[in-house]
């Protein structure tokens, strides 16, 4: 594992229909992940924040193309961190940021993803209630969605049903559900957790994906328990404990195997006291930290 991490910010916010995601990448920072992950050892570096146009000024039959553009810049950001062998951490922004994060850490050779979620993000244009795209991300890195999405930064799927395991689901569109289903991918339901426990979920995610020897975490923050983490924008009731999570990261750890993370959908305007974003920059400390004892 680098030693090294490099902080990019993706202030996005057209992937959904809330404003106050885009000021995730701050707060998410004055939360101290810089400071707190010094702390542990490691190199820091931030990037600051990809240049993403204001919400206000995008028509609405613009938003995929914008999104596209950003999530070109992100996916060279991505490519360029794993070319300079740094671990890169991508502060959303909405959850569309993980299209580019994902697709450029993918870029040379594939790798192992953990979709930490209350959803599934695995509607098409076709299936999708609300037609936001943040719905639609990992749908789009599996090969379907809008035709700009799906080949941002290099033509068609950037892995596949195999590749990625999905955790803390809880809310699917019906159509979404048959999609997901058909798909073959590996979803760990907040029912599977309680009836088999983290500890469990977690090992099996590891040994799911181990093979590859490199594993993305792409931590959507509507995964925790919406007590502990109010400052989302599509909240859903019997989320992941403090502990759940914690333990996930721990075990996500002792793999040994992380090379890139996204943190996402925090929105600093439904917020208290930037809970969330402490939050989450607690559970960055457990993924790239060290076992207590
Ligand atoms: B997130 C939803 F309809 N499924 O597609 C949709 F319930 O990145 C929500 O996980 C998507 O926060 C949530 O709009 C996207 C909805
Ligand atoms: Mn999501
Ligand atoms: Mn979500
Ligand atoms: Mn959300």
């Amino acid at each position: 594992m680098s030693q090294h991490i490099r902080i990019i910010g993706v202030p996005i916010d057209l992937g959904q229909a809330r404003r106050g995601v885009n000021m995730g990448p701050d707060a998410i920072r004055y939360a101290n992940l810089a400071e707190s992950l010094s702390r542990l050892g490691y190199q820091v570096e931030d990037k600051g924040n990809l240049h993403i146009p204001v919400r206000d000024t995008v028509e609405e039959s613009q938003l995929s193309g914008e999104i596209a553009r950003a999530s070109v810049a992100c996916y060279e950001r991505a490519r360029e961190a794993v070319t300079d062998g740094v671990l890169p951490i991508f502060l959303g922004g909405d959850h569309t940021i993980a299209i580019g994060s994902i697709g450029g850490v993918t870029h040379e050779k594939p790798c192992g993803v953990v979709w930490i979620d209350a959803h599934a993000d695995f509607n098409t244009p076709a299936t999708s209630p609300s037609g936001n795209v943040h719905g639609m991300s990992l749908a789009t890195l599996l090969g379907e969605g809008h035709d700009e999405l799906v080949n941002c930064g290099r033509k068609g799927p950037k892995i596949g049903p195999k590749d990625v395991v999905l955790v803390g689901i809880r809310d699917l569109d019906p159509l979404e559900r048959e999609h997901l289903t058909r798909s073959g991918i590996t979803a760990f339901t907040m029912r599977d957790i309680d009836e088999m426990g983290m500890s469990f979920v977690a090992r099996e995610t590891v040994a799911q994906l181990s093979h590859h020897g490199r594993i993305h975490v792409s931590l959507d923050m509507d995964s925790l328990d919406p007590p502990g983490a109010p400052g989302v924008g599509t909240p859903v009731p019997g989320g992941l404990t403090y502990r759940e999570a914690h333990l996930l990261m721990e075990i996500l750890a002792d793999s040994n195997l992380l090379s890139s993370m996204d943190i996402v959908e925090i929105n600093p305007i439904v917020d208290t006291s930037n809970q969330t974003a402490i939050l989450a920059v607690k559970l960055a400390v457990s993924l790239f930290g060290k076992r207590i004892l």
